[in-house]
């Protein structure tokens, strides 16, 4: 009819070529092209794709260097204002096969987020949920419902969906983070909304205590406030110190020693950030985590349904993402995409290898969806 021979549709071209397809005759050609008129896509040309025999992530396994980041983020510091409209001067990494979205993974934002010495980033709130981790420097305090929060080196600070949040940078240096957000999900699942806050801070929300109001009601393990004993789905401690992050991987590893049970595998400790009030995830969408590796420990081979971001908080090693494979350093980002194999290995003869990660677990868990599958060694 009007389409010529000579420029077939994607959907012939499929029929000819793929196996266990109809044979090619003109009236399956005129079936195909009463499927276009009518907007129907058959499954048998799809099936490869839409129902593969385990998870084909379109995202890539890739890693993004902490210095570079760096460098273009203080560019950036010099050259874009902070303020209301834009918000936030966060620059997030762009999975290289997502198609230049500013997604790290199909669910998941990651970005480097940097504020000059006394700039304040304006109050807003959002449907996403969030956290800030800290590799490098100090002197930003995140101000959530109004409790200013300081930020250090190696501190997690979750900020669930709906609370209102504006950054503030105290000291004379410019300050850099990252920032997880459950941004591309909520995309896909049009579950957006936003409002802006107030245009400036109160003096006393720019106050600098050591500690979170919070972190003064929450922060005693193994201790609720009986004031306050609903679980909340979202934790309502703010700030996860590095003191006892560090402390409790170190004891870890201490236990392994004295021939006590208390790692994954030889070598390898972990804690996961957990909501106080239910023992669950820290955040409703997000899974997260701190690593370490032993010097010359080598984590075991790993494939889990949904993706994860890590970031090197200290010490060298060799990633395995699929068939790609890194060195990595402090501060270095890279993103494990659905069902890839991963394997992480300390350098021998250094200082011992931690890793933050964050993940999508929750979400999968929630859906009954989630399967890990240790690799044989
Ligand atoms: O700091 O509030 O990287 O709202 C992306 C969206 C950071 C933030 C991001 C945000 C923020
Ligand atoms: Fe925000």
């Amino acid at each position: 009819m009007n389409a010529p021979e000579s420029t077939p549709s994607p959907v012939h071209l499929k029929a000819v070529s793929a196996a266990g397809q109809p044979e090619p005759t003109p009236a399956l050609q005129q079936l195909y092209r009463g499927f276009e008129r009518e907007l129907l896509v058959p499954l048998w040309t799809e099936i490869g794709d839409l129902m593969p025999l385990h998870p084909k992530s379109k995202a890539a396994p890739h890693r993004w260097r902490w210095d570079r980041l760096v460098a273009l983020a203080g560019e950036a510091g010099r050259i874009v204002p902070v303020g209301r409209g834009g918000e936030r001067r966060a620059i997030a990494l762009a999975n290289p096969s997502l198609g230049g979205k500013p997604y790290a993974t199909p669910t998941l934002w990651a970005a480097i987020q940097y504020l000059m010495p006394g700039e304040d980033a304006p109050e807003h709130r959002h449907a996403q949920h969030a956290f800030r981790f800290v590799v490098e420097g100090e002197g930003v305090w995140t101000v959530v419902n109004g409790d200013a929060i300081r930020m250090s080196r190696g501190d997690f600070l979750p900020q669930s969906a709906w609370n209102w949040h504006a950054h503030h940078n105290a000291a004379q240096a410019p300050m850099a983070w990252i920032d997880g957000l459950d941004i591309p999900f909520a995309y896909y699942t049009e579950s957006q909304f936003f409002e802006f806050g107030r245009e400036r801070l109160s003096a006393a929300e720019k106050a600098t205590p050591q500690l979170s109001r919070s972190e003064r009601l929450w922060a005693y393990p193994g201790l609720k406030p009986v004031s306050q004993t609903e679980p909340l789905s979202a934790t309502p401690l703010l700030a996860y110190r590095w003191v006892d992050t560090d402390r409790a991987l170190t004891e870890q590893l201490a236990l392994e020693a004295e021939g006590h049970a208390a790692t994954l595998s030889p070598g390898h400790a972990a804690v996961r950030f957990s909501n106080p009030t239910n023992g669950r995830d820290v955040l409703p969408t997000m899974r997260c985590e701190m690593h370490r590796l032993r010097a010359g420990a080598a984590s075991r081979t790993t494939r889990e349904v949904g993706s994860s971001v890590w970031q090197v908080f200290d010490g060298r090693g060799t990633v395995r993402v699929g068939d790609q494979r890194w060195s990595v350093d402090r501060g270095d980002l890279f993103v494990v995409p659905s069902w890839q194999p991963l394997s992480i290995a300390a350098e021998a003869g250094a200082g011992s290898l931690d890793l933050f990660r964050f993940g999508d677990a929750p979400i999968l868990e929630a859906l009954h969806a989630h399967r890990r599958q240790v690799d044989a060694d």
